[in-house]
């Protein structure tokens, strides 16, 4: 049947009219249907192994257009409502964000799953059903303020599957009713599936604030995703989540097996687990206790899981490496603390370095090393990512086991990320290589020969214009924020937190206002756009949000400055504001501590929408660097090397670093004593401005201070060669060109031909 004949369909059966009779929800909801329906009737791919990827988080952000574009519908859909004089950018502005995910984490598990289904290969993601995902954020006053952020509505993308398991906790047990969310391969015939599981009974309105009775956990298990470990109170209810959605899953792929007629002993030939940081290592055990409760022997069972199941690591910050007491899992799961002491058991004979331990000398369970020893594969995200966990990190354990190790550095879908989201770039790369790089990114190489081409040159600096105005316009009418489109665009994105360094970006834009204040003019305006949100309960990290907030409005209520020099600060930064301010970027700047962002994806999405990358070479920094070369990309900044050096001195606070040297230097003292200036006072609170300026001296943990004069200087360099128009449109050319590497498609080939083996 004809799409338009479907559509007619769909709306004459739920709204008894004709589609030009439908407002944009009413259409919105028969697009959902429809999508639904079609990538729901697929087939899943067919193959001897299947990959279950589990994750506390997917990041989803819209699915409509994604869909559309994945069914091969987008086009005709865009045709066919232009045809009733209606726009698919205000029907698809209908849909809500399933915000299931944090950040990096969360997004990379949601691109992979597009991958895994371009590719056509059998796998199936494995998560919860949060109602609410990560909180809205608004500011008030100068702060961050939470509010709840739910994303279910009646017609939803969710399909209930009627199936469910019984997870049994310490002294009840509770259903876990299963759903699944369809995900279509792009350019096949295949889709596979997200199963995201929940309570029977979902609390109705579950905060009090963003707070809410922990105990309640029958109706309040799945009611929202954690904003990050650093809340305390919630530890358990974390362990709670964690455990339903392993048990959960681990029974959905035992009943999967038996379903393809397998044998339990065959269970490693016909299964692999991604294991996606700790959040789901208890998986492990679990695994372990099913199989025997159907009668296997524990050495059988721990021989099938540990042929099983592969772990990837996404940080060595020490606080986000997941310790849980034994107690807490004795309450939780107490049918999972033997196995985990067998476990612990054998891995102390075997391995006797107490820095090995599974369960350590204060009976906490070390959940990384419970994977190490248990899979059979451990990869970090990025190149020197992998290199740090095997030479510092997890060096006792690649001691041990040097064949388990391996490197899988990150990708994005080119799909979202640059065909949804930067139409009229795509446009111009089909005109130039054709339209393959969609599911073949190498080919965005081809671009390569078209550097002495002025008309194309020509025609990318104008699509970014375009795209800056477009961001101008959407930023105007959703939050009231008047911008400069013809300024310079520097943009920094990403979740709040001191390694990633948002504050040192901030103490650029204090000399940049020193310097127009002091007469010395720029060469051409600059606007540095921030997006973050900070976990509730991290204090330092809303400090920075309030001294970026403070620095906009001086600057805008300033007549000499805001010419020059603004800051924007978007509100409620998500996947559909990343897919707006992307393509609008020149400067992306990537300015984490080296050695500290394990990867980073959002550097590989803003390349390949040809901005030009401001980075220290850490995570996937050093890749990008290596390969558009240094002529396309300005670094800063001292090495990983260095900084692991300085962690590791002897001073009071196991520091070689000293923050009040740099601190006393001239140049830095004036930036650093602005925060608590009379101006920055009068605009801000001063209990807040005073502690992040006395942390900033005397603690700077991850030293800011250290590489702020050469990151002051390199950005300046940056700008200015902004101002060569045409050599700056070959930077962006060449970043495009190389942007393929970072295709998820690339990254999901190499871990199924390393630890997958799918087909
Ligand atoms: C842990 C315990 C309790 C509650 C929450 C958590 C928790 C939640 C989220 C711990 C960590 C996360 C998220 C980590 C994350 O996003 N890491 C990022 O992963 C990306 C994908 O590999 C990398 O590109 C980033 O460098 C890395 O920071």
């Amino acid at each position: 049947m004809q799409l338009k004949e479907q559509l007619f369909q769909t709306t004459q059966a739920r709204f008894g009219c004709a589609p030009d009779q439908c407002d944009d929800r009413q259409l919105y909801e028969a697009l959902l249907l429809l999508t639904r329906n079609m990538a729901q009737n697929r087939p899943a791919p067919a193959g001897e192994r299947k990959l279950y990827y589990f994750s506390a988080e997917f990041l989803m952000g819209k699915l409509l257009s994604n869909n559309l574009l994945a069914l091969g519908l987008h086009d005709e859909v865009k045709d066919l409502l232009a045809d009733l004089g209606r726009d698919l950018g205000v029907i698809e502005s209908m849909e809500p964000e399933p915000s299931l995910g944090n950040g990096g984490l969360g997004r990379l598990a949601a691109c992979f799953l597009d991958s895994i289904a371009a590719l056509g290969l059998p796998g199936d993601g494995v998560g919860l059903n949060y109602h609410y995902g990560l909180f809205r954020q608004s500011f008030h006053q100068g702060r961050q303020v939470e509010e709840p952020d739910p994303w279910i509505e009646p017609d939803s993308w969710l399909i209930p599957t009627g199936m469910n398991f019984t997870v049994p906790f310490g002294g009840f047990e509770l259903k876990a009713v299963l759903y699944d969310v369809a995900i279509p391969g792009a350019n096949n015939e295949y889709a596979n599936r997200l199963h995201l599981f929940d309570v029977v009974q979902p609390a109705d309105k579950p905060w009090v604030g963003i707070d809410f009775d922990k105990g309640d956990i029958a109706h309040r298990l799945t009611s929202f995703l954690y904003p990050d470990d650093s809340d305390d109170a919630g530890r358990l209810l974390r362990v709670y989540q964690q455990y339903f959605m392993v048990s959960a899953g681990a029974q959905l792929i035992l009943s999967e097996l038996e379903k393809r007629g397998c044998a339990l002993n065959t269970l490693a030939d016909h299964v692999a687990i991604q294991i996606n940081d700790t959040h789901p290592s208890m998986v492990i055990p679990e695994l372990i206790r099913l199989l025997t409760e159907r009668g296997m022997s524990f050495d059988e069972a721990f021989d099938q899981v540990r042929r099983t199941c592969a772990y990837t690591n996404h940080t060595i910050l020490a606080e986000a490496l997941e310790k849980w007491p034994l107690s807490f899992i004795e309450k939780v799961a107490p049918q999972i603390v033997p196995v985990i002491l067998e476990l612990d058991r054998r891995m102390k004979q075997a391995h006797p370095d107490p820095k090995a331990a599974i369960v350590d000398d204060q009976n906490r369970v070390h959940m990384a090393h419970m994977d190490i020893h248990c899979g059979y594969s451990v990869n970090g995200v990025a190149a020197l990512h992998t290199e740090i966990l095997k030479n510092s990190e997890l060096k006792p354990f690649y001691d041990i086991y040097p064949e388990k190790f391996n490197n899988k550095t990150n990708g994005v879908t080119f799909r979202r990320w640059l065909e949804a989201c930067d139409p009229e770039l795509a446009g111009l790369i089909d005109s130039c290589v054709g339209p393959d790089w969609r599911t073949d990114a190498d080919k965005l190489e081809g671009l390569l020969a078209f550097r002495e081409d002025e008309t194309v040159l020509d025609r990318l600096l104008a699509v970014k214009q375009d795209n800056k105005n477009q961001l101008c316009r959407v930023l105007w009418a959703e939050q009231g924020i008047e911008l400069d489109p013809y300024s310079v665009f520097d943009i920094q994105v990403k979740r709040l937190h001191e390694y990633k360094r948002q504050q040192m970006n901030a103490l650029y834009i204090i000399h940049k206002y020193l310097e127009i204040k002091a007469g010395r003019l720029p060469e051409r305006p600059v606007t540095v756009f921030f997006g973050a949100k900070a976990a509730p309960a991290y204090v330092m990290a809303k400090h920075i949000i309030h001294l970026i907030l403070c620095l906009q409005k001086l600057i805008d209520q300033d007549p000499q400055v805001r010419p020059w020099l603004r800051v924007a600060m978007v509100e409620n930064y998500n996947v559909t504001w990343a897919e707006r301010l992307i393509p609008a970027c020149d400067i992306s700047e990537q300015i984490s501590l080296a050695s500290k962002e394990a990867s980073g994806t959002g550097n590989m999405k803003f390349m390949a929408n040809g901005a030009v990358t401001l980075g220290t070479l850490d995570g996937a920094n050093v890749e990008i660097a290596q390969l558009v070369g240094e002529e396309n990309i300005y670094t800063f900044g001292r090495h990983s090397d260095e900084v692991i050096a300085l962690y590791q001195g002897d001073e009071p606070d196991g520091r070689a670093y000293r923050p009040l040297d740099c601190y006393h230097r001239p140049a830095v003292e004036r930036l650093v004593d602005f925060l608590v200036s009379p101006q920055l006072l009068a605009i801000g609170d001063p209990a807040s401005l005073s502690q992040l300026w006395c942390d900033m001296k005397n603690k700077d943990w991850f030293m800011a201070l250290l590489d702020v004069e050469d990151y002051i200087a390199v950005k300046e360099q940056a700008i200015h060669d902004y101002g060569d128009r045409r050599a700056w449109a070959q930077k962006m050319l060449v970043n495009i060109a190389k942007s393929g590497y970072f295709s998820s498609d690339r990254t999901i080939r190499q871990y199924n031909e390393d630890i997958w083996h799918l087909k």
